[in-house]
């Protein structure tokens, strides 16, 4: 997870998953009405298909190119809850849309942070490789506790029932938002192929769940009662790599409560997108 990956490869990973699962592009789409999603692209006789918009981008803000961001997620005062990752750099932080930073909380440097989620009155920290997560008060970031879990931690939203959390691979696993016990797990696919390196996550107010894909521009809309990625979203045009020159990969996406807006950012980006889907 700690290489810096090429805005080529980034490219043309994206442009092979694209390639695989739809048979036109999805140019045209582009100015799709708020919350509406492409046309259903046409398929071939074997192919699969989901369909694939792109973001409109409505604002842009400020965002810390000092952050390895691996979470993102607006609390209910609509102030940012972020985490880093990095070994000896990784923290927690409340940020404004317009960059102002308080309740910082740093890692110990034998933990590399990954994603985070509000749940009620708490946070939810994930670490990489330890398996651990830590428990904090949403209004300080302080910590309250820590759990353990199996396997390496990356991505985590809260439906408001349940937690989803990633763990680099194509599978998510349902946790109880107060103990951290797994609940279940389920198998994403994309036209029925298994998917894998799903990153950080955010659970949308319909029940759907966005994942950031690793080392693409892709975002997977997933079905998480069963799975199915029901729809992609590129966003390799609306980022060019060239325009953020020492970043890293996507990775954050915070919905803006109370509109149909999300937030879209990444490691190291010096900006965060307000867009559309
Ligand atoms: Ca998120």
């Amino acid at each position: 997870m700690l290489s810096v990956t090429s805005s080529g490869l980034a490219r043309t990973i994206a442009t092979l998953a694209l390639a695989s699962v739809v048979t036109v592009g999805a140019s045209g789409c582009g100015d799709a009405s708020p919350g509406g999603s492409s046309d259903q692209p046409s398929s071939g006789a074997s192919e699969p298909a989901v369909p694939v918009s792109t973001p409109e981008i409505v604002a842009e803000h400020p965002w810390d190119a000092s952050s390895f961001t691996q979470g993102v997620e607006m609390a209910p005062d609509g102030t940012l809850v972020v985490g880093t990752g990095m070994y000896g750099e990784s923290r927690i932080y409340r940020t404004t849309l317009d960059n102002q930073q308080s309740d910082s909380q740093k890692l110990d440097s034998e933990y590399f942070g990954e994603g985070n989620t509000i749940h009620g009155d708490d946070v939810w920290q994930l670490t990489w490789k330890k398996g651990t997560a830590f428990r904090r008060d949403l209004e300080t970031l302080e910590e309250k506790g820590t759990v353990n879990y199996e396997g390496e931690g990356w991505g985590i939203c809260s439906t408001g029932e349940q937690l989803v959390m990633s763990n680099g691979s194509g599978t998510l696993t349902f946790r109880d938002p107060e103990t951290f016990a797994p609940t279940g797990t389920v198998d994403v696919t994309l036209g029925g192929e298994a998917t894998s390196q799903l990153n950080e996550l955010e659970c949308a107010d319909d029940g759907s769940v966005f994942a950031n894909v690793w080392q693409t521009d892709l975002i997977y809309k997933i079905d998480p009662s069963s799975g199915e990625v029901t729809e992609m979203i590129d966003t390799v045009d609306a980022f060019p790599a060239a325009d953020r020159p020492g970043a890293d990969v996507l990775n954050g996406i915070a919905k803006i409560p109370g509109t149909d807006h999300y937030l879209l950012t990444g490691k190291y980006w010096d900006t965060a997108y307000e867009v559309r889907f």
